[in-house]
């Protein structure tokens, strides 16, 4: 038996997946799967050869072919007598085809070389058709980074059998907390017409060993059980099984009423049960390999079992047993808590509902029910906790959920890379009886796993092409979590940008340097994203997460700054991980610098002691972070400048305006947060800087024509709380355009500078800036429109901007002026001008 299907069938299979995408069309390789020519000639056969038919199969080889030909590039033809081999260990055994067939796990796979009389194969051999998906995107991935596999023996297997990724997608083609266009799904309260994108979706997925995806909005799922969407999600399951990715859906537990008529939804109600019964069969009528539900329930305003004094196990159990017989399984998040919680009662403490909710349950569950948690105990903030329920859940799966999607964490607009973050939850030791407990191990047990909220949508699956390696290392670590992220990052970096070596460790340096640096100036110490939480959580918004019920507190008054979660003197939080991790959060002097303002409210004069705090007090790490962290933004430009040239030309301008605005943005947050605990603590700057901006002049202090002046909000996100903005009420003359302007009279020394302008971005509208010195245009790019797509329709640092004329010169006594032009919305609203040595600001 040889050569079930040729090599020139399986190019043929290629071609035509190649063809049916129409050019614009959204690809997986706009993504990692590029397959770029190598210099050099490939280390592996050309020739295919697959012996079964079955549909993951088929994708395998046509994935297998096209990468090879695009990797060989020019020297593509010549195919020669030696064959990669890919075969199911049950094909083996059942041909005969091998005297040793290896012993695999479904999704495992290896690769080795082998000898059929004189030629030689390179097999790849599946546990199942997807462990042999998942051995040829292995095999890809070596030779795209540039790795000799002439001798390679390879065989891997996930480490978790949970590899989900979830969508907060809506019927009406929205994303929650989606920053890259509208849906890939859905469109007009149905799924889409074009669901050629989603089977891209799902290619880029398996590639990293994703096996599941969650396609709709844990809230406001109900619809979702909708008999006419059922068969609409059956066609997106269609799409996405060539790639052994299960379709999974989000559920309403309160369906049973909301749509199926039922006078309750009470989950141990016979009725409601039958009703999940047959809406289960229903569902796997239609979808065979559905692989589950996701539900929210009792949370942020959705339905749950707590209505009827009935448990989340109540709830989940019922969903369990109509799913069961199916091998289908429920993923419960212990995203449970009250958003209306007492600002003024110390006690109250949203970190320690998880726990509090789901410990009591832990031998609670059906076998099939996976309690989903969030990383951290409060919401995919800049830095948490590793949240304490991974150790109180010992009878139960579980899985962890991570946040692909930036919500908090700049919004896909930042440059963050996230898999160190994530790394070190699942590195976390939770000591649970005072042993090794790796949460890594923890998530891994009972068919648990990792869920990471994706969020892709229309605009190049993430938006920004650095965001991708996200959504990469997400389906790496959950494959492999030993995996370091810096070899990861090598890894995307050389699939997707380039193998020459210093674009590989530059563009290293700056993922990983990334997370870091938005910690630090945006909530370093524990105090998570110090953004308005009620609102976009994007820009600066210090005090707005406080006297609210929604629990991100973190309790900054005139004295200090913190929230104490201690067991003896506040809220008792520490208290809910096992003992000797209890103990160290317990005291601030042994709580890591990195959390203490987490789990204490310290003076802002308490001394830092970890390494790398540099026995600094609170309020000077406070500043230094915030200066050190803007800094670090301005450097990414810099080192993405080096790469002109090596990289691809529209990659590379596509990324440095985004990494501009990251750098000016970086200011808006350092200057809010620092000016706002100067205020506070009434503590000065050791180093001078807080407060003081040589160079800056305030839109409130110029001669205004045209342009009023107005208080922002909150106040910390305007350069001394003010700006200007142009309202003109009178009718617009014809053929002239209603414009503002602000002058100022230069004093400083005569030389070449570099001149900023902070403005207000609005949406829903664009309005024009020009900036002239004594008339006369500043420079090149001295003119602009703001026309970005930034959150919050009023004056805020989510689209406070910074827009930077390089190399003017500038003599005492020049008049500086920007003239802006309303539009719509957008009044043309400025902060201030800056004037900073040439080559100073990133620009
Ligand atoms: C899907 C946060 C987000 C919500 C999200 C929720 C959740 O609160 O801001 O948009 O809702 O988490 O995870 O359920």
């Amino acid at each position: 038996m040889r050569r079930k299907i040729a090599f020139s069938l399986v190019f043929g299979i290629a071609t035509v997946l190649a063809g049916g995408l129409c050019a614009g069309a959204q690809r997986a390789d706009q993504a990692w799967l590029k397959y770029r020519p190598l210099s050099k000639r490939l280390s592996v056969p050309m020739r295919v050869e697959v012996m079964g038919q079955r549909r993951i199969e088929r994708s395998a080889a046509s994935e297998l072919v096209r990468g090879l030909r695009s990797l060989a590039g020019e020297s593509s033809s010549d195919a020669g007598p030696d064959s990669i081999v890919l075969a199911t260990v049950e094909e083996l055994t059942r041909e005969k085809r091998k005297s040793i067939v290896p012993t695999l796990e479904p999704d495992e796979f290896q690769i080795s070389w082998s000898r059929d009389q004189s030629l030689r194969e390179l097999d790849i051999v599946g546990g199942s058709d997807r462990g042999l998906l998942y051995g040829v995107f292995a095999l890809l991935r070596h030779l795209a980074e540039g790795a000799d596999m002439s001798r390679a023996v390879l065989r891997e297997r996930p480490a978790m059998a949970i590899r989900w990724v979830d969508q907060w997608d809506n019927a009406d083609g929205s994303v929650e907390r989606g920053y890259a266009g509208s849906s890939i799904f859905f469109e007009g309260g149905k799924v889409r017409d074009d669901l050629r994108p989603v089977a891209e979706y799902a290619r880029l997925l398996a590639s990293v060993g994703i096996n599941g995806c969650n396609v709709n909005n844990v809230n406001n799922a109900a619809p979702f059980l909708n008999s006419e969407m059922i068969r609409g999600l059956a066609l997106v399951a269609d799409a996405m099984r060539p790639w052994g990715v299960r379709l999974a859906m989000s559920v309403d537990v309160a369906s049973p009423q909301k749509i199926g008529g039922l006078a309750t939804y009470d989950p141990l109600d016979p009725a409601v049960k039958a009703w999940w019964n047959a809406k289960v069969n229903e569902i796997y009528a239609l979808i065979p390999d559905f692989a589950g539900f996701t539900v929210k329930a009792d949370s942020e305003g959705q339905p749950g079992p707590a209505s009827y004094g009935r448990t989340p196990a109540d709830a989940a159990n019922t969903l369990a047993i109509a799913l069961a017989p199916h091998g289908g399984v429920v993923l419960y998040r212990a995203f449970v808590y009250n958003h209306h919680l007492d600002w003024n009662d110390p006690k109250a403490d949203r970190a320690r509902a998880a726990y509090d909710i789901f410990h009591p349950l832990d031998g609670k569950f059906a076998q099939n029910v996976i309690v989903q948690t969030k990383e951290g105990p409060i919401d995919f903030q800049v830095r948490e906790p590793v949240s304490p329920l991974f150790g109180g859940l010992t009878q139960t799966s579980q899985a962890m959920e991570v946040q692909i999607t930036q919500e908090y964490t700049g919004q896909q607009r930042h440059v963050v890379y996230l898999a160190p973050l994530w790394k070190q939850v699942l590195d976390f030791d939770m000591r649970v009886e005072g042993s090794t407990t790796l949460v890594r191990n923890l998530i891994a047990r009972k068919g648990g796993g990792m869920v990471g909220v994706s969020g892709v949508g229309r605009d190049a699956w993430l938006g920004s092409p650095l965001a991708m390696a996200n959504l990469y290392a997400f389906g790496r670590l959950a494959w492999d979590p030993n995996l370091a992220p810096e070899e990861i990052a090598r890894e995307w970096t050389g699939q997707t940008i380039g193998n020459d070596p210093d674009v590989v460790r530059t563009v290293g340096k700056m993922l990983m340097q990334s997370w870091p640096a938005y910690e630090d100036y945006t909530g370093p110490l524990g105090l998570q994203t110090l953004t308005d939480i009620t609102g976009s959580h994007y820009g600066p918004g210090i005090e707005g997460s406080e006297n609210n019920g929604w629990g991100q507190w973190h309790r900054a008054d005139h004295e200090g700054v913190g929230m104490d979660r201690s067991v003896a003197t506040g809220t008792g939080y520490a208290g809910q991980y096992p003992p000797e991790v209890a103990k160290e959060y317990e005291s601030a002097a042994t709580t890591p610098d990195a959390l203490l303002l987490f789990f204490h409210h310290v003076p802002y004069t308490y001394k830092l002691d970890s390494p790398g705090f540099g026995g600094k007090t609170v309020i000077q790490y406070l500043y230094d972070s915030h200066y050190r962290g803007a800094a670090q933004a301005a450097e990414f430009v810099r080192d993405w400048e080096t790469l002109k040239g090596k990289i691809d030309p529209a990659l590379y301008d596509n990324v440095l305006p985004r990494l501009e605005y990251q750098a000016g943005h970086a200011i808006v947050w350092r200057d809010a947060v620092v000016q706002y605990f100067l205020k506070l603590s009434g503590i000065p700057d050791a180093q001078g800087r807080a407060g003081k901006y040589p160079g800056r002049m305030e839109a409130e202090d110029a001669r205004l024509d045209g342009y009023q002046v107005v208080d922002v909000m909150p106040w910390e996100d305007a350069s001394r709380g003010k700006a200007v903005r142009c309202d003109q009420k009178e009718p617009l003359q014809e053929g002239k355009q209603r414009s503002c302007s602000a002058e100022w009279m230069y004093e400083g020394a005569a030389g070449r500078f570099d001149v900023a302008v902070q403005y207000f971005d609005l949406q829903g509208g664009a309005a024009k800036f020009a900036l002239t010195v004594n008339g006369r245009a500043a420079g090149a790019n001295a003119s602009w429109v703001g026309d970005a797509m930034l959150p919050t329709r009023r004056l805020h640092g989510d689209n406070s901007t910074r827009h930077v004329v390089q190399g003017v010169a500038l003599k005492p006594g020049d008049v500086i002026r920007v003239e802006g032009t309303p539009d719509a919305n957008d009044p043309a609203a400025l902060d201030y001008v800056e004037v900073v040595p040439a080559g100073s600001d990133p620009h």
